[in-house]
């Protein structure tokens, strides 16, 4: 049976892995992120390999624009497998008494509110249906505070503790719940937080073989494809010698 999954944020890194990795193994794609011209060369890119590929541009903090998205989907579109909440960011690594409010409010609209809001537009068919898995990227950054990571960290935190509430709260169906935390992935994410820095973003992964979004895609496609009993209820990742958040061994 063809199963679809719905994958925030798959314009780029993690994301986009994910809907190459998820075309692979023939799952249906419904594509989101706010960039509808990168959205259109992927989905061309993937229908020429053979994929059913559907994409809804909008911003995950405009709850009206995410609703009336998920709400212009018909027929089997309707019927989602796998939601992918992915669509985040961080910007900045400043002292959290020096941080940018504005910037803050981004990323707890975007890592939270957002998250929260795609859940609560898709998981009710999922567990009228007594079917369905969400998969939420968490990050080794929700484990612990980093230097100057402050509310990043705090959001992935909030992943954290979201994804286990709602693990208890759909436990009576067999709906399954993971958060993936992923460490170092060198994808577009450091030139975001860095705000275009691509030197300082390159540095970030300088004497360490950082993870890629590919290495994600894998074990969030693991994680759908284990049989209906097992929840694979949390994975860290981490590129070998990279410890924690903080602790990092670097080849200079
Ligand atoms: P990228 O910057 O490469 O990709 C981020 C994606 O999120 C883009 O597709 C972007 O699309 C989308 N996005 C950002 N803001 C919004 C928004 N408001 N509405 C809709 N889509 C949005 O970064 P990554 O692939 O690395 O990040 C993906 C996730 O992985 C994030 O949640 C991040 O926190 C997490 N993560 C990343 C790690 C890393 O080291 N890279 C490690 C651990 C977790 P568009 O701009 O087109 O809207
Ligand atoms: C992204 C990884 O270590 O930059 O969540 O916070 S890190």
């Amino acid at each position: 049976m063809k199963k679809t999954v719905l994958i925030t944020g798959a314009t780029s890194g993690i994301g986009e892995a994910c809907a190459h990795k998820f075309a692979e193994g023939g799952y249906d794609l419904i594509l989101t992120a706010r960039r509808a011209d990168k959205l259109a060369a992927i989905k061309a890119e993937l229908e020429s390999k053979g994929a059913c590929v559907k994409t809804l541009v909008f911003d995950v903090r405009d709850v009206d624009a995410a609703k009336a998205a998920v709400e212009s989907l018909e027929g089997d579109w309707q019927t989602i497998d796998v939601l992918i909440n992915n669509a985040g960011l961080a910007l900045g690594l400043d002292k959290e008494y020096e941080g940018d409010i504005d910037e803050w409010a981004t990323m707890i609209d975007t890592n939270i509110k957002g998250l929260l809001t795609m859940t609560r537009l898709i998981v009710p068919a999922m567990v009228k249906r007594n079917k369905g898995h969400v998969i939420n990227v968490g990050s080794v950054a929700g484990d612990a505070a980093y230097a100057g990571g402050n509310v990043y960290c705090a959001t992935k935190a909030a992943v954290k503790a979201i994804t286990d509430g709602l693990r208890i709260d759909v436990a009576e169906s067999a709906v399954r719940v993971t958060n993936l935390k992923p460490g170092l992935v060198e994808t577009h994410f450091s030139n975001v937080r860095f705000r275009g820095d691509d030197e300082r973003a390159d540095n970030v992964y300088r004497g360490i073989t950082p993870l890629t979004g590919k290495d994600i895609a894998d074990v969030a496609f693991y994680a759908a494809s284990a049989p209906e009993h097992v929840q694979i209820a949390e994975v860290l990742i981490l590129a070998t010698h990279q410890a924690n958040g903080s602790y990092i061994h670097r080849e200079l």
